[in-house]
């Protein structure tokens, strides 16, 4: 019965250990969310936080849930780029990037084309008329 007891234990422990480091692995791969990029203009959007493509700059070339996990490069302090992006540019050679207003891709209202340019969001609107300028989240690719 003592060796019973014994080597269940082990088991448990055993088990317990494999679990950590699973979970290790997981946590270890989490950075990988963020999607964002430094800017290479080419085959990507291509963000900055103020308008006339200054003020710090951030890419992307798939889908991104949410914001909240992407900062702008080459600026200090570091500055997120949720809902305070001013400029982009679409260098995409034939993707559509879809801009959210929201994070987890809600709102997807405002489509920019490939090859496209907008200096200065302040000059669009979301459907509803509020400015887009600072208000964009998350975004889809098409
Ligand atoms: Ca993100």
């Amino acid at each position: 019965m003592r060796r019973i007891s014994k080597r269940l234990t082990s088991t448990v422990v055993r088990s317990a250990v494999a679990g950590a480091v699973v979970t290790g692995t997981v946590m270890a791969m989490a950075p990988a969310a963020s999607a964002s990029h430094k800017c290479d203009r080419s085959q990507e959007i291509c963000y900055w936080r103020l308008s006339g493509y200054t003020g710090g700059s951030r890419a992307f070339t798939n889908e991104d849930y949410t914001y909240t996990n992407d900062y702008y490069d080459n600026l200090s302090p570091t500055k997120n780029i949720n809902n305070s992006i001013s400029s982009l540019v679409n260098y995409h050679s034939s993707r559509f990037y879809r801009l959210c207003r929201y994070v987890e891709q809600s709102y997807c209202l405002f489509s920019i084309e490939p090859q496209v340019a907008r200096p200065n969001l302040a000059d669009y609107v979301w459907p509803g008329s509020a400015s887009l300028d600072n208000s964009i989240s998350s975004h889809t690719v098409y």
